[in-house]
Parts: C-alpha cells; sequence; structure tokens
C-alpha cells in the first residue's frame, strides 16, 4: 500500500516542490510511500517554528517532559510490530533485526524517562563564606537531526529522545529512502503529547538540506547539528556548523577490524564474523570491514568462515534470514562500485558476487530475483587483502569482508588503525591480556571480546575517532552534554562583595616542617 507523506512543522503538513519514491528494495516496483520533499526554505522555516516552541517547552518541568518520554516508550511498544514491519517493507532489514531496532527506541526512553528526575547539577563549596555554588544544565535551543536510513527509527531516538527530554526542540530530516518509517515515527511520537512544533519532521535532498540549515544557523535558530551519515557529509557539516561556532554531533562511517589471535575460540569467531559482516547486509556503520586473523589459524578460520558465508540464508527479509535486499539502488550502485576494487592478488572465496540473479543463482535463495528483481546480492569475503588496498583503507558500506594476517598482536594493532577510522572493533581471545592490549592501544570509540563489531547496547556512549566521527558520543548520560550546556552560577550571601582570587582567608602551613629522624 503506497502512501502519501509530506513534512510536518508545527504540527500542520506543508507543501511539497518535489516528489521522491520511497520502494521496498525486496520488489524495487513496489512504492512504499510517495514523499513530498520540501526546499532550503521550508527547513528554514521548520527551525524558526522550532525555536519559538522551545521556550515554553523549556519550562515544562524536566519530570513531567520525562512522562512524555515514557509515553513514547509505551507507544512504540505497543505499535511494535507494526513500525518492524515497515522498516522491512521499506528498507528490507530481516524482520528480527527491525523488531530489534524499535526495541531499542524503547531501551532509550526507558532510559531516558528517569533522567527527567535527575537532569542533576552540583552543588560545589566557594572559596568564600556566605557564598554558594551551583551547576545546571541548560537545553541548547533548537537540534537539527538529520539521519541515515539503515536504523531509520533506532539511530534518530538516540537523538530525538534525549534533546527533547532536556528541553529542546527539534527539526527532523531523516533519510528520503526511509521515511515511511519515519513518518510512523513521528505519529507515535507526537501521539505522546508533544506540543505543536517541538518537533518538526521535514522531507528534502541533501542539497535543500545544507542550505537549509546554512540559512538557519545564520539566523541563529538552530544550536545543534546531529549527523549520522558518511565521513564525507560529515565534514561539511562539521565546517558548516564550525563557521557558526558549533559542533555538530557527527556519528560517520566505519571500516571496523576483527582481530582473531590464535587462542581463539574459532568457532565463535566465525558466528561473530558472519553476524558483524552480514548482518544487516553490512550495512550498519559498525559493520566488519576487515578480519585480522593470526597466521597461524589464517587456513582453517578462512574455511570455516568461506563455509559458514556459504550457507548462510539471504532473502525474503520477512523470513529467517541472515540478510535481506540492500537499502535503496543507490546503495547497490555503490556497492557494485566497491566490487571493483577486487583486484587480481586477492582471493574471493565465498562464491559468486554481484547481484543475485536467475543467472547468477544462489543456494536456497527465496527472494525475487526475477525482472530485475530486489537488490539482493552475494555476500563476499576476499582473501589476501593488504594494507595500501583500496577494500583494506575505505569503507565498503555493504555485504563485503576483507582478510588480512597478521603474526604479532602489536602489528594486529596497527593493521587494525590504519585506515583512520575508529568507531568499533573486535577481537577474539581467550587471553584476559590480550583483550586488555587491544582494547588501550585500538583507536576505535568501542570495542568487543569475543563479540560482533555490531550491536552495541543503548545506554553505553556510541561514538567514533577520526573518520568515524569528531569525539561527539550518543546514547546513555554521555549524550546529555550534547543537548545541554552547563551553566555556572554564585550566589553570594554574605552582604558584601567578596572578591574571587582575593579575598581568600589563607591559612598558613608550616612548609618547613620534617619529621623527626
Ligand atoms: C549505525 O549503523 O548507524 O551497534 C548504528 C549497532 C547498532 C547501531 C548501529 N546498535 O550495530
Amino acid at each position: 500500500m503506497s502512501r502519501q507523506i509530506v513534512s510536518i512543522v508545527g504540527g500542520k503538513e506543508t507543501g511539497s516542490a518535489t516528489t521522491y519514491p520511497s520502494t521496498n528494495p525486496a520488489r524495487p516496483g513496489e512504492v512504499v510511500a510517495h514523499v513530498g520533499l520540501a526546499d532550503a526554505g521550508t527547513f528554514a522555516a521548520a527551525c524558526r517554528t522550532a525555536k519559538e516552541a522551545q521556550r515554553e517547552w523549556a519550562k515544562v518541568p524536566a519530570p513531567v517532559r520525562g512522562r512524555v518520554i515514557a509515553s513514547i516508550g509505551r507507544l512504540v511498544e505497543a505499535n511494535a510490530e507494526r513500525l518492524a514491519h515497515l522498516v522491512t517493507e521499506e528498507i528490507g532489514k530481516p524482520y528480527a533485526e527491525a523488531l530489534g531496532e524499535v526495541r531499542e527506541i524503547v531501551d532509550t526512553c526507558d532510559f531516558f524517562l528517569g533522567e527527567g528526575r535527575r537532569l542533576y547539577g552540583q552543588t560545589v563549596p566557594s572559596e568564600m563564606p556566605a557564598k554558594n555554588l551551583f551547576t545546571f544544565r541548560n537545553p541548547i535551543g533548537v537540534a537539527a537531526v538529520v539521519t541515515a536510513g539503515n536504523f531509520p527509527v533506532a539511530v534518530p531516538s538516540w537523538y530525538l529522545v534525549p534533546a527533547l527530554l532536556c528541553g529542546n526542540a527539534v527539526v527532523w530530516k531523516p533519510a528520503e529512502y526511509a521515511a515511511a518509517s519515519a513518518h510512523a515515527m513521528y505519529q507515535l511520537f507526537v501521539a505522546a503529547g508533544l506540543p505543536d512544533g517541538v518537533l518538526n519532521i521535514v522531507f528534502a535532498d541533501g542539497a535543500a538540506t545544507y542550505e537549509g540549515l546554512e540559512q538557519a544557523l545564520g539566523e541563529g535558530s538552530v544550536q545543534k547539528v546531529g549527523f549520522t551519515g558518511s565521513s564525507e557529509v560529515g565534514r561539511k557539516i562539521g565546517e558548516l556548523t564550525g563557521r557558526h561556532l558549533q559542533s555538530a554531533c557527527l556519528e560517520l562511517g566505519g571500516k571496523n577490524p576483527m582481530v582473531i589471535m590464535p587462542d581463539a575460540d574459532l568457532d565463535l569467531a566465525v558466528e561473530g564474523a558472519l553476524f558483524s559482516g552480514f548482518g544487516t547486509a553490512g550495512q550498519r556503520c559498525t559493520s566488519l570491514g576487515t578480519v585480522i586473523v593470526h597466521e597461524s589459524v589464517h587456513d582453517e578460520f578462512v574455511e570455516r568462515f568461506a563455509r559458514a558465508v556459504g550457507e548462510a540464508r539471504i532473502g525474503n527479509p520477512e523470513e529467517d534470514v541472515l540478510a535481506g535486499p540492500l537499502l535503496d539502488q543507490k546503495f547497490a550502485d555503490r556497492y557494485e562500485e566497491y566490487l571493483t576494487w577486487i583486484q587480481p592478488h586477492h582471493q574471493v572465496v565465498s562464491g559468486n558476487i554481484g547481484k543475485i540473479t536467475e543467472d547468477n543463482p544462489r543456494r536456497d535463495f527465496d527472494g525475487d530475483s526475477a525482472n530485475g528483481g530486489g537488490l539482493y546480492y552475494h555476500p563476499v569475503v576476499v582473501d589476501g587483502v593488504r594494507p595500501t588496498d583500496r577494500l583494506f583503507l575505505e569503507e565498503t558500506f555493504g555485504p563485503i569482508v576483507g582478510v588480512t594476517t597478521f603474526s604479532t598482536l602489536d602489528e594486529a594493532i596497527e593493521l587494525a588503525n590504519l585506515p583512520g577510522y575508529g568507531l568499533s572493533s573486535s577481537i577474539y581471545t581467550t587471553d584476559p591480556q590480550h583483550a586488555f592490549r587491544f582494547r588501550e592501544g585500538i583507536s576505535a570509540g568501542m570495542v568487543s571480546v569475543n563479540n560482533s563489531t555490531s550491536g552495541a547496547e543503548a545506554h553505553l556512549p556510541f561514538g567514533g575517532n577520526g573518520k568515524s566521527g569528531n569525539g561527539s558520543r550518543q546514547s546513555g548520560m554521555w549524550v546529555l552534554d550534547q543537548f545541554t550546556r552547563w551553566q555556572a552560577m554564585n550566589w553570594d550571601h554574605s552582604g558584601r562583595l567578596q572578591k574571587a582570587q582575593m579575598d581568600v582567608a589563607e591559612i598558613e602551613p608550616d612548609l618547613a616542617f620534617r619529621l623527626p629522624q
């Protein structure tokens, strides 16, 4: 069933300049939603509307805002299956994973509903008598949130929930190809009682969003930009916000390494590599990039890994499959380009590559492959990857994993850091010393031991370094620093002017004192 959806600003549907068809990647002929795209002016106007609404929203006591977050969680829970089916229909994420993604919104609400009753500031002793010091967390104002479509609802909730809880208004620009899922989530949020204008959803293409954002920043109607997407666009957003003396919250790509030590449980490592590399068809920013396996277990690991990949079910995302189709045609096109990075010195150990079709079939495949078919691709494992290869150095969003070898842990850590990203990482080992040495040496914001590179829990800090982000962190209590600014207050009730650093009592020590011999 195809829907017509448009941006909603201040509680009202807006007009749109053009229409974008968001299609089902399992059956690209099927339009999930006709999405009206707004222009830059609409985006900037949404930020002005949000600015207006934010004043009143900030006055609502934080515990009451926390109750709204609690209601959002309940509404999402009560609509979980519907929302998850829509996510599966629109971006091809296997249903079990889509349901997990919806669960992540509820987890985020569960965490932040209590924060409404904390949102702690501090009382701090003063250096002078009859004077008290305090800190307060103030909302920042308006957050413009621009999100990708591989996690069309969970990742946006990491921004939206804490931003709203802290007393900010939000203008949310989701990915066009995941617009119907975003629109459904918007409806659940407003059903919880958010006043008009506190949460606004704007569908727009990248160029209009950038222009609208530039205008809004110039007008002073945006105080924080949250962005999840590519490193390339992240740089542009970082530059733009920097010019306006703001620091964006940037969550970008990854080339996430998995190190396999000679002491690893190889069955566990194979299972971890399979899910890390090919779950969500390799389209998580936390997906596995390169397996860095010790030379002594390389042959055995590669053989078992290739077998597991060969046996994995790819197909209809409504069924019990490891992966469904790629998110959208533009991702399929880009992925086909990554396949051209495979060189003569590489060995593809996983079988066929490219799109699954009647002429390029896959065992047990039950997806639609006739007449152009769904955007299904063979999962690819490339052995013999070298540190100078593009396949080793650059993110390859999609179902392709490289394999390389090492001889010492130091060398493995160096290889793991070489591409210059720093989102997630993993090590398989049974030796705690290896685990902690790896943790210390790896540049990534997240480290898994004997677990997938993907699958971070919603109440730990999520975020990257290097090309994966600017050090900002989402989730849990750490994200509060993105959506609030600390304010320091001092209150002198002595009835006179006490000058800091000058009118301070001195206690003279006897610094020449020594213990008797
Ligand atoms: C992303 O791909 O942008 O840790 C986020 C994970 C998920 C989130 C991924 N919880 O894999």
